[in-house]
């Protein structure tokens, strides 16, 4: 039997889902000496070694000391977070790595440092992950792409309940404006998100194509829905890495991401950096 003392906790925690975030906020000022952040950047698989790039570090530490973060689960997702200054003067908070659905710990732990990012005042939140390319025709391995919509295949919402959130302009039109002035030639498509941890069957590449897909991954849908919720502007960038199965090639390897993300490392800081210089 669950007692009034269990039933009440159960009541404060889905009452109020954003709690956890406000106790890992303060806790991360405190850990940064950092009172208010301007931007947050969440670095996907093959993103981390861009991280230098983006400015000054002012200081680095394991999340795993705030409330509610889950410890890292994939290579190349390093569990750490990084308060930066950048040249234009903003601060930045970076995650290197983030939470992943498949990794089962449910859909709170994939969004909670988004949460967290706003509330340490970060009004624009860039989400930047790797991707399989649905466009082989004209997409490159090791390019960027902006993300101007996405589909959400995992089956999840980060949302609870009767809030109807409007999602029309997710991927801030404005800030994808902005990354073509930084550069010009990046070309923008649809992300299609589902939970992994397989990659796709041929079959489902070929129905993500025929949906209006243009690339294709296990991340980010869920942590703009969270952004949008929560007031924030987002900006999404895919790093194509390898073409969706069974378009060509052969089915790729994790290793392959991280070494095309160290190959492009120099190029991705650059165009972040500009990016976020703009804000
Ligand atoms: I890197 O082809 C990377 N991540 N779902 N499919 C999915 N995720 C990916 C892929 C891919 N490539």
């Amino acid at each position: 039997m669950i007692g009034p003392t269990a039933a009440s906790t159960l009541d404060e925690v889905t009452n109020d889902p954003y709690a956890l975030a406000v106790d890992a906020a303060a806790a991360l000022k405190e850990a940064s000496g950092v009172a208010s952040f301007d931007v947050a950047l969440v670095l996907g698989s093959g993103w981390v070694p861009a991280a230098d790039a983006i400015g000054e570090t002012i200081t680095e530490f394991s999340t795993a000391g705030l409330p509610g973060f889950a410890p890292p689960g994939v290579a190349g997702h390093t569990g750490r977070v990084r308060a930066v200054r950048t040249e234009s003067g903003r601060n930045a908070l970076i995650f290197l790595g983030r939470t992943h659905l498949y990794e089962g710990r449910g859909v709170e732990p994939v969004v909670h440092g988004v949460r967290t990012a706003i509330r340490v005042g970060a009004g624009t939140i860039v989400l930047t992950n790797a991707a399989g390319g649905l466009r082989p025709e004209t997409q490159r391995v090791g390019e960027a792409v902006l993300i101007s919509d996405h589909i959400n295949l995992t089956g999840a919402s980060p949302i609870t309940g009767a809030t109807f959130v409007d999602l029309t302009d997710l991927y801030t039109s404005r800030l994808r404006d902005l990354a073509r002035e930084v550069e010009p030639s990046l070309a923008e498509g649809v992300y299609v998100a589902f939970r992994g941890p397989t990659y796709e069957t041929p079959a489902e590449v070929r129905m993500c194509r025929a949906l209006g897909g243009d690339m294709v991954g296990m991340s980010t849908a869920l942590e703009a829905i969270a952004a949008r919720e929560g007031g924030a502007d987002v900006l999404g960038v895919s790093l194509v890495t390898n073409p969706g199965a069974g378009l060509v090639g052969e089915p790729l390897s994790h290793e392959e991401v991280l070494a095309i993300g160290r190959a492009t490392a120099a190029r991705m800081g650059d165009l972040l950096a500009k990016v976020v210089g703009k804000l």
